[in-house]
C-alpha cells in the first residue's frame, strides 16, 4: 500500500486530494494545525473516517514537528499544500506568509535530503508567480518570466526555485505544479468566487443587502479543485519530475463572475455590488490565462467542470446550505 502525506490536508485542495488518494487505495496521512476549536482543524475532512487516526499536529514553520511526522509515517509521496494562501492577507502578514511557504518548503526539502531522497515531493506552486508578465499570445506558460507582485507570490517563487535547486543539486523528485486559480464549494469564503456566490445567495434570501468587493476588472483562469488534484497525483506518477502549468486556458473577469452568479439567481449584480477600497490590493495582478501544452504532453488532462458548471455547483451548495 502506497503512503502519502498531505500538508494542508484540511484545506480546499488537501481535502479533495485526500479523497482521491483514499479512492486509489493509498494510506493517507495528514498534517493539521492546532486550533482552539478542534472541529475547525478537520472541518473539510471529518467525513473521511479512514484518515482520522492518521492526522498529526505540526506546523510548516516548525521543522522538528515535520521531521517527527515524516519519520513516523515514512511516506512515499509528500504533497506540500500547506500555506497562508490568501494573496490579500499576505500584504498584512508578509513575514508569516513567507515563513509558511519558504521556510516550510525548505524544511521539507532538507528532511527529504537528509533522511530519504526517494520520497517524492509535490509543491503547490502558483500562477501568482508570473505577476503581470504575459506572453504575446495573452497566455502564461512555464517559460513566461516570473515577476511576482505580492508577498505571497514572492514566497511561492522562492519555494518554486528551492524545489528546482534541490532537484538539480541532490536528484530529489520534486515537482512544481504551477496551478492557476481553482475553486469549489469548499473554497474559503474570503476568496472572490465563494465570496460572490455566498453574498449573492444571502442577498437572494434576504440575509444581506449588498456585496462589497475590490477590483472587478481583473481576470482569472478559474478551474475546479476536484479536477486539479487529479493532475497533482498524475504529475507525481511521472518518472521525471518537472515544472508544469495547470489551467483551463479560459479567462473571465470578476465582473463576469458577478454577472453570471447574480443572473443565475434572477438578479442584476449592478443593483447590489459596490466597490470598497478595503478590498483593493496595494498592487494588482491583472490578467491570468494558462497554456497547458507542456502538461498535455505528459499526462492525459480530462477536466470534468467548466467555469459555469463549477459556479452552478457552488450556487446550489450555498442555496441548499444557507
Ligand atoms: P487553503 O484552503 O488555504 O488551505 C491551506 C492549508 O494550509 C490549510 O489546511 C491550512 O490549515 C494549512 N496551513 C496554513 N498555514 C499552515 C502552517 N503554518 N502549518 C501547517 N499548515 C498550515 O488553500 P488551497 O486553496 O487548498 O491551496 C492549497 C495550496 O495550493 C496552497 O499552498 C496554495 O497557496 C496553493 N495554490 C492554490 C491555488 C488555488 O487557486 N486554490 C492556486 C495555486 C496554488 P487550516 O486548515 O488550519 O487553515
Ligand atoms: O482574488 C479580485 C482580486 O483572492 C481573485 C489564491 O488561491 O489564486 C488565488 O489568489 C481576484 C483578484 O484569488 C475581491 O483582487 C475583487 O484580482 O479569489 P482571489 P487570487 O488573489 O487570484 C492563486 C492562483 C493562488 O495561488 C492563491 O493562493 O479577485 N477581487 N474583489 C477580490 N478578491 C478577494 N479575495 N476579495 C474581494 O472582495
Amino acid at each position: 500500500m502506497r503512503k502519502a502525506l498531505i500538508t494542508g490536508v484540511n484545506g480546499q485542495d488537501g481535502s479533495y486530494l485526500a479523497q482521491l488518494l483514499l479512492e486509489k487505495g493509498y494510506q493517507v496521512h495528514g498534517l493539521i494545525r492546532r486550533n482552539s476549536i478542534p472541529e475547525n482543524q478537520t472541518a473539510r475532512i471529518s467525513v473521511y473516517k479512514e484518515i482520522k487516526e492518521n492526522l498529526y499536529h505540526a506546523d510548516m514553520c516548525d521543522m522538528s514537528s515535520l521531521l517527527n511526522v515524516i519519520l513516523k509515517t515514512q511516506p512515499d509521496e509528500i504533497y506540500n499544500l500547506a500555506a497562508q494562501s490568501h494573496v490579500g492577507v499576505s500584504f498584512n502578514q508578509p513575514t508569516y506568509t513567507t515563513d509558511t511557504i519558504v521556510k516550510g518548503t525548505l524544511n521539507l526539502l532538507e528532511i527529504i535530503r537528509l533522511i530519504n531522497k526517494d520520497i517524492k515531493l509535490y509543491q503547490a506552486s502558483s500562477s501568482e508567480m508570473f505577476g503581470n508578465s504575459i506572453d504575446d499570445d495573452d497566455f502564461q506558460r512555464e517559460t513566461t518570466p516570473m515577476v511576482p507582485v505580492s508577498p505571497y507570490a514572492c514566497a511561492k517563487l522562492c519555494a518554486y526555485n528551492l524545489v528546482g535547486c534541490y532537484r538539480g543539486s541532490y536528484g530529489i523528485h520534486g515537482t512544481n505544479g504551477i496551478l492557476f486559480n481553482h475553486e469549489s464549494p469548499r473554497r474559503g469564503t474570503t476568496f472572490v468566487t465563494n465570496k460572490v456566490v455566498v453574498g449573492a445567495v444571502k442577498i437572494k434570501k434576504g440575509l444581506q443587502d449588498k456585496l462589497l468587493l475590490g477590483n472587478l476588472d481583473s481576470t482569472r483562469d478559474w478551474g475546479h479543485a476536484r479536477d486539479y488534484v487529479k493532475v497533482m497525483w498524475q504529475l507525481m506518477q511521472l518518472d521525471e519530475p518537472g515544472d508544469f502549468v495547470c489551467a483551463t486556458g479560459r479567462s473571465h473577469s470578476v465582473r463576469d463572475l458577478c454577472e453570471y452568479t447574480f443572473s443565475q439567481l434572477g438578479m442584476n449584480y449592478q443593483d447590489y455590488v459596490e466597490q470598497d477600497e478595503k478590498f483593493m490590493r496595494p498592487q494588482e495582478l491583472h490578467h491570468l490565462k494558462g497554456c497547458t501544452d507542456k502538461l498535455k504532453g505528459v499526462v492525459d488532462v480530462q477536466f470534468e467542470y467548466t467555469f459555469h458548471s463549477m459556479l452552478d455547483e457552488m450556487i446550489k451548495h450555498w442555496s441548499d446550505k444557507l
